[in-house]
């Protein structure tokens, strides 16, 4: 490997499929998308914005499932391959101590990180029904506790990083509004204790083409010898509505607000009939990524059209010579 990759583990069963023969992408599907139907459990509408993370000697997860009352809810899964996956029917129930935590009004788009000692869950939480940042935390994807949200209203897109930086947990997130949020920029925070939150820091706004609309931070980042490696979202308003498309930057690995390189094309954009097809049209929407420390390989879950769960593929190395060659900054 050309690039060092720092915190990871080797995962020796990663999913994994080979770039095609004749492919130039810098990240190519997987041949059998959807990984996850929509229909994969009975009450489910719709799976997707996902995470998954190694776990025991397969993977588990945490599913946006919007049920068919059209409610968004978060279900725990597991599986030996990282591509079948068992999803719970029954959606999570947090176990709290917090009276103001104690009721659900909503949740989506979940990230999941090993910190330490155990399983940190963030994701869009509905508090009085307005989406800020939600925390829990699991050692076994059966309980999950609950602690403060860490912002106010109104966020989204919180993505813990996977150690603590400068001795804090630290957050990237995308302070938002009520609605479809016409904008929205990334910003990097710290806590000593997952609770209180400070030293806000601004990382990137959006900017031309793909990334015109607003932007979010997306799976967790990767700790590479040239920065810390980010996938993240960005959307253009089309005159028929906001197409999500992904790219990279890499961020600076003390000071992770500093961004290095931040790429000018995007990666995967909607083009498959998957992506541009389903609830909500032309969404490519990566929450979680799989690393093999061994080998430098990828496998990004992303969320297909608000729809169902996709695969694609891609390597440290690639990732960052694309970057090299290919960033505005
Ligand atoms: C965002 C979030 C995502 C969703 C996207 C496209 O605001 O709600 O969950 O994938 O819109 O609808």
């Amino acid at each position: 490997m050309k690039y060092q990759i720092f915190g990871e583990k080797e995962v020796k069963n990663i999913p994994w499929q080979d770039r095609p023969e004749g492919c130039s992408d810098v990240v190519w599907r997987y041949s059998e998308n959807p990984v996850i139907e929509r229909d994969i459990i009975p009450c489910s509408n719709s799976v997707f914005n996902s995470a998954a993370v190694p776990f025991g000697d397969g993977f588990a997860g945490v599913f946006r499932v919007d049920n068919k009352a059209r409610d968004m809810e978060l279900h725990a899964g597991f599986s030996k391959d990282g591509i079948h996956w068992e999803i719970n029917n029954e959606k999570i129930v947090f176990d709290t101590d917090i009276e103001e935590m104690k009721q659900f009004y909503y949740g989506y788009d979940p990230r999941v990180v090993f910190i330490e000692d155990r399983y940190y869950l963030t994701w869009c939480n509905g508090y009085q029904y307005y989406p800020t940042i939600g925390i829990a935390w699991t050692k076994d994807f059966k309980t999950f506790h609950q602690t403060e949200n860490a912002f106010l209203p109104f966020n989204r897109n919180g993505v813990l990083f996977p150690r603590k930086i400068n001795g804090n947990f630290a957050m990237l997130s995308r302070p938002s509004d009520n609605g479809h949020t016409p904008f929205g920029d990334i910003y990097y925070s710290e806590s000593p204790d997952l609770t209180f939150w400070g030293k806000h820091r601004h990382v990137m706004k959006p900017v031309r083409g793909w990334q015109s609309t607003k932007i979010g931070a997306g799976p967790v980042p990767i700790e590479t010898s040239e920065g810390w490696l980010l996938f993240y979202h960005g959307v253009l308003t089309s005159c028929n509505g906001f197409v999500y498309s992904f790219s990279a930057a890499l961020l600076d690995r003390d000071e992770p607000w500093k961004p290095v390189k931040r790429a000018r094309d995007y990666l995967i954009s909607p083009q498959k009939i998957y992506e541009c097809v389903g609830d909500v049209p032309n969404v490519t929407f990566p929450c979680a990524n799989i690393v093999d420390a061994a080998t430098g390989r990828i496998a990004i879950y992303y969320g297909c059209a608000d729809t169902c769960t996709g695969l694609c593929f891609t390597t440290v190395d690639d990732v960052i010579d694309f970057l090299m060659e290919n960033s505005s900054i």
